[in-house]
């Protein structure tokens, strides 16, 4: 019997991104739900009813929502080409950058794009700071699974080249300049080799316009 695959995602979006990265990663055909994040579907609201967001990977009828446990998941269930380490340490290590990615690089990284010219020489520096890590984890590696793209890589190359730089570049910030953060640059430019990667970068020109929208929709009003 043909398995039911579906992901409920947006174009713009890293945390679906991510999904579909490993899902072709892994070669797991799958069919793709466009949602509009304004205006939800019933389907989505049925489906997530608690967060109301996508990603949501139904399969075979059961439905998993939040980004990483579904990377979890479908690491799990298709075991052809990891994504996640084998050893119980370095899976704990993935799992903390991926956690750093969405919880300290994304909030951090996002405020930089909202808040007005008063604070934001702070949070630059502050995202700057954070991004260094990576910058360090990344030497003498290809990718931050090793030699090939894995869990931290869909998940930071997903949110920080694929999303948030386009924040930065609507902006006219250069966020991660190339002579600071060589790693980082080198390590985009592995990424950008892959196909499974490749096939999942929103088109650049229109997600910078997107962004910028995105920007006015939630911009602190005074801050
Ligand atoms: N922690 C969630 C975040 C997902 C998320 O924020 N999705 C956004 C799209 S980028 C969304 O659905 N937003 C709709 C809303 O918040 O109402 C995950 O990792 O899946």
């Amino acid at each position: 019997m043909a398995e039911e695959v579906k992901l409920l995602g947006y174009w713009a979006s890293p945390y679906s991104r991510r999904i579909e990265m490993a899902l072709k990663l892994k070669g797991v055909p799958y069919e793709y739900l466009e949602e509009d994040v304004f205006n939800k579907s019933p389907l989505l609201l049925q489906l997530n009813p608690i967060h109301k967001t996508i990603p949501v990977l139904v399969h075979n009828g059961k439905t998993i929502n939040e980004s990483l446990l579904i990377l979890e998941y479908i690491d799990e269930t298709w075991t052809q080409n990891p994504i996640l380490p084998q050893d119980p340490y370095e899976r704990a290590i993935a799992r903390f950058w991926a956690k750093f990615v969405d919880d300290q690089i994304f909030s951090v990284g996002f405020k930089s794009l909202i808040r007005a010219d008063k604070g934001r020489e702070a949070v630059i520096e502050e995202t700057q700071r954070l991004m260094m890590f990576l910058e360090k984890e990344l030497i003498g590696k290809d990718f931050f699974g090793g030699k090939k793209p894995g869990f931290v890589d869909v998940v930071a190359g997903s949110m920080i080249p694929f999303c948030l730089t386009r924040g930065w570049e609507g902006m006219g910030i250069d966020m991660i300049p190339e002579e600071k953060f060589t790693e980082i640059h080198r390590w985009v430019g592995n990424l950008n080799e892959i196909e499974a990667v490749k096939e999942c970068v929103p088109p650049k020109e229109k997600h910078v316009q997107h962004m910028i929208i995105i920007r006015e929709r939630f911009k602190a009003p005074s801050a």
